[in-house]
């Protein structure tokens, strides 16, 4: 099939510094010069790239950067721009050690920016914040554990502690942390996914009973058509670049739903292609681009099953078999009636309005939907951080059953993954709301009996925490503090905790909110080689397609002072519970015993030892990949939810902003200043608007601007950008942008914050 030719971001950029349209393609060149850039900024000129080359090996480690697979994880060096960032900021030669700390005061530090502070380098000590002085000092590791053991027994009850993780930990290091906090006796679980796809966790596992994709990477291999809906890969998932070249190039329709026009999902030159890197050529990606209003998707995903099901009536009026896989329908799920009245009594006019697309345009999606056999939906947060992200995943979930679109190859449903072990730490039983089937093995694996009672998640944690009914606080990694909305309630919500405890690499904004106990223990990252008793150590990772392998560190640690992940958690638990008798050192001496202990608790871990020493490790099993569906009912369910013309998920104010990550900036780590694809460089004080809209309020390209979400919310001296996204839209970067959502504005369904929908007006700066 020819992919029409897709014009370029050509709105006028002239005359404002640091804003140019980019006119090259993904990846190429461009990503190459990045990577030397980086390598040179953060390992020095005679640095080797040594780490480099050892990511994503079969013998090396996982790169930290996202969770899209690797070919069988066997193959040739996979090369990403972005991950390459990840490792560098990680293997950088930069060091905070005590002495930076004598120099700098936790008052000077907080205004740091986020680059500024986590670009100082490696944490080197543990470190104790001394209220006297007003600066943080190094301690031995064993004060630091009595401290926080300490600090912990003085609690009135266990769920006035927050166990905060962070995607990046392993599977070891997660089991053993949440086993800590189940013999601490609560199950406030407050994670990264609870900011992210915890809509898919709900709305999936509702479904179709598994909170996870059904893909494999070889899927792709297989799909007649693939939709890629509220994701950026160019910036957050390289490597999927090179999947979908291969699917473009084979000639098979990739659809893509975004409010904006990103590079990443048009053209792509591929650096592992020497002749297209030669001869400057680049793949097209993209067959068709649809800019959807932002929050407009359920309004779409509606109107793509209006049209399915009116070219399924005249189908079989003309005497055809139909559109929809009846056989399916009946054989696998339940309440398709009451779908099909829904869809039927939700009306064009409703659906134009609110996703801010033609019923001819979402005619001709639905055509290349209907025409293909196998289809694969990628989504990622554009659909999930919403207030209605559960009925999002749950939509599209309804579209892909209509066509029988699971559990044959081909086929299923990609969510794009975040940090690059979340899914496996919710695997391993990081969740605030754990089934009794799990919680009765590891209380029989263990011998203790574990809270029943569900735990907190990230906004209910920080509400905690706001309310005084949480005062301890500990982070395995992450930055939560800046990662969530409304900085103002967040901050204060953490300066007013007996205990914070960081377990990080890098220093951030969330260690500087200063508790009556403040405490920063400095751990191993990935890259680097984990020795314990029984020798160098492997940990586990799961990517988004439910692939679980082994990850080696080898570099040297940063610091000799340095404690693994698993090790440090060992120390608090035994420090906060010396009367629970669990063998925490015999596990850390040989994650051998960790893996055991897992595959203990989580049956499809069987052989779990063997089984990761191959290469490539194996697929934890997904049920509805094998359209098996551990719902009550045995089948996989279709779900009805309002979405156009009622008030659930509308925005009210003229314009909807969604916050989004530059391509320089992994989360809250922000490791340079440059947005390539979008044409920004040295700044982030941006908004992306439509022209049109921009002058609709009187206001123009290159105007400082207000962005205003309520009359304390406001985002002060931004620039304006006009930009190619659709009318109604905006766009700005997080974390700056947190300022204008309020902590309680999330998805009821999941809780993820509605960093995605957030209605605001613009004006000019006052
Ligand atoms: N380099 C790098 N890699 C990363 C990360 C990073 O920050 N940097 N973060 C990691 C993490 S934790 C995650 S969760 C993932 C995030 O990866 P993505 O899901 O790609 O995250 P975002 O950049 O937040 O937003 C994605 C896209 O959603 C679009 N969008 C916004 N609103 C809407 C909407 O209403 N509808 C639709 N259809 N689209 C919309 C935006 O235009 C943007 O292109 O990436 C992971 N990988
Ligand atoms: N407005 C808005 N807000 C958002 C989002 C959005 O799209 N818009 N996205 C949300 C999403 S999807 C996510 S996942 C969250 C991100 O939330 P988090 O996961 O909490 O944040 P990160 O920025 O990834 O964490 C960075 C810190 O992790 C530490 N770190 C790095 N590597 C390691 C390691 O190997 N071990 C340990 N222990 N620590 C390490 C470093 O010290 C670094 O400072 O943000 C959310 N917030
Ligand atoms: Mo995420």
């Amino acid at each position: 099939m020819a992919h029409d030719d897709l014009p370029s971001n050509e709105t006028a950029h002239e005359n404002l510094d640091g804003v140019k349209a980019y006119d090259g393609p993904a990846g190429g060149w461009g990503a190459l010069r990045a990577v030397a850039l980086a390598v040179r900024k953060q390992m020095g000129p005679s640095a080797n790239a040594r780490a480099l080359l050892q990511m994503n090996q079969p013998d090396g480690f996982d790169c930290p950067g996202c969770a899209w697979p690797d070919p069988a994880h066997t193959s040739s060096f996979e090369f990403c721009e972005n991950g390459a960032k990840a490792v560098t900021w990680e293997a950088t030669a930069k060091r905070v050690d005590p002495d930076f700390f004598a120099r700098h005061s936790v008052e000077e530090l907080w205004g740091w920016s986020d680059h500024d502070l986590e670009d100082a380098g490696r944490l080197t000590h543990p470190l104790r914040h001394d209220p006297a002085t007003g600066h943080f000092v190094p301690i031995e590791w064993d004060e630091a554990f009595a401290r926080i053991g300490a600090a912990m027994q003085a609690m009135d009850h266990p769920d006035q502690m927050e166990f905060y993780a962070s995607g990046r930990a392993s599977n070891e290091s997660a089991f053993l942390y949440q086993l800590m906090a189940r013999s601490w006796g609560t199950n406030n679980f407050p994670d990264c996914s609870n900011m992210c796809h915890e809509a898919t966790s709900v709305g999936l596992a509702q479904s179709i009973g598994v909170g996870k994709g059904t893909v494999t990477l070889e899927d792709f291999e297989h799909a007649d058509a693939i939709f890629c809906i509220g994701h950026n890969p160019g910036t957050n998932h390289p490597r999927m670049l090179g999947t979908l070249r291969e699917v473009s190039r084979r000639g098979a329709p990739i659809i893509v739903i975004n409010p904006l026009r990103e590079r990443g999902l048009e053209r792509f030159q591929d650096p592992q292609q020497p002749v297209e890197m030669a001869t400057l050529g680049a793949t097209s990606l993209a067959s068709a681009y649809h800019q959807v209003r932002v929050g407009g998707d359920m309004a779409l995903l509606k109107g793509m099953m209006k049209a399915l099901l009116a070219a399924d009536a005249a189908d079989i009026a003309a005497g055809g078999p139909g559109l929809l896989d009846r056989a399916f329908i009946a054989e696998h799920t339940t309440g398709f009636e009451a779908l099909k009245a829904d869809i039927e009594a939700t009306t064009w006019d409703g659906i134009e309005r609110r996703s801010g697309l033609s019923r001819a345009v979402i005619e001709s999606m639905t055509q290349v939907y209907a025409a293909a056999e196998r289809v694969i939906v990628c989504y990622g947060m554009g659909l999930t951080q919403h207030r209605n992200g559960t009925e999002n995943v749950q939509q599209l979930t309804n579209l892909l059953l209509l066509r029988g679109n699971f559990g044959k190859p081909g086929a299923g449903i990609c969510p794009l993954r975040g940090h690059s072990n979340v899914q496996g730490d919710r695997t391993v039983g990081i969740t605030e709301i754990p089934t009794e089937r799990f919680l009765s093995r590891l209380d029989a694996a263990f011998g203790i009996t574990s809270p029943r009672k569900h735990g907190h998640n990230a906004v209910e944690a920080v509400a905690a925490m706001r309310d005084g009914t949480a005062r301890g606080f500990i982070g395995l990694g992450g930055n939560l503090a800046s990662a969530m909305p409304d900085p103002e309630a967040t901050f204060a919500a953490f300066r007013k905790l007996d205990l914070n405890v960081q377990i990080c690499t890098k220093l951030n904004r969330t260690c500087l909110l200063i508790a009556g106990e403040s405490i920063i223990l400095p751990c191993l990252g990935r890259t680097e080689a984990d020795m314990q008793a029984s020798g160098l150590q492997a940990v586990t990772v799961e990517d988004s397609m439910s692939m679980v392998h082994a990850s080696r560190g080898r570099l040297k640690p940063a610091a000799e002072s340095l404690r693994s992940e698993p090790a440090i958690v060992a120390g608090i638990a035994k420090a906060a519970m010396p009367h629970v008798a669990i063998d925490w050192q015999g596990m850390v001496d040989d994650y051998d015993r960790i893996r055991d202990k897992i595959e203990e608790v989580f049956p499809d871990f069987y052989d779990f030892n063997q089984r990761v020493r191959v290469k490539g490790g194996f697929r934890l099993r997904v049920c509805a990949s094998n359209r098996e569906w551990d719902t009550p009912e045995g089948k996989a369910r279709f779900f009805v939810h309002p979405g156009t013309d009622e008030d659930e998920g509308k925005s009210d104010g003229p314009l909807t902003l969604a916050t989004i990550r530059s391509h320089d900036q992994y989360n809250t780590t922000i490791y340079g200043l440059n947005d390539r694809y979008r044409g920004i460089t040295g700044r982030r004080d941006v908004v992306f608007a439509n022209a049109d809209d921009l002058a609709a309020l009187g206001l123009a390209h290159g105007d400082r601007i207000d962005v205003v979400a309520g009359p304390d919310r406001v985002l002060r001296a931004q620039t304006a950008v006009a930009y190619p996204i659709s009318r109604g839209s905006v766009a700005a970067y997080y974390p700056e942008a947190n300022c204008l959502i309020a902590l309680n504005d999330h998805d009821h369904r999941s809780g993820t914050p509605a960093y995605k929908s957030v209605p605001v007006t613009l004006r000019a700066a006052q």
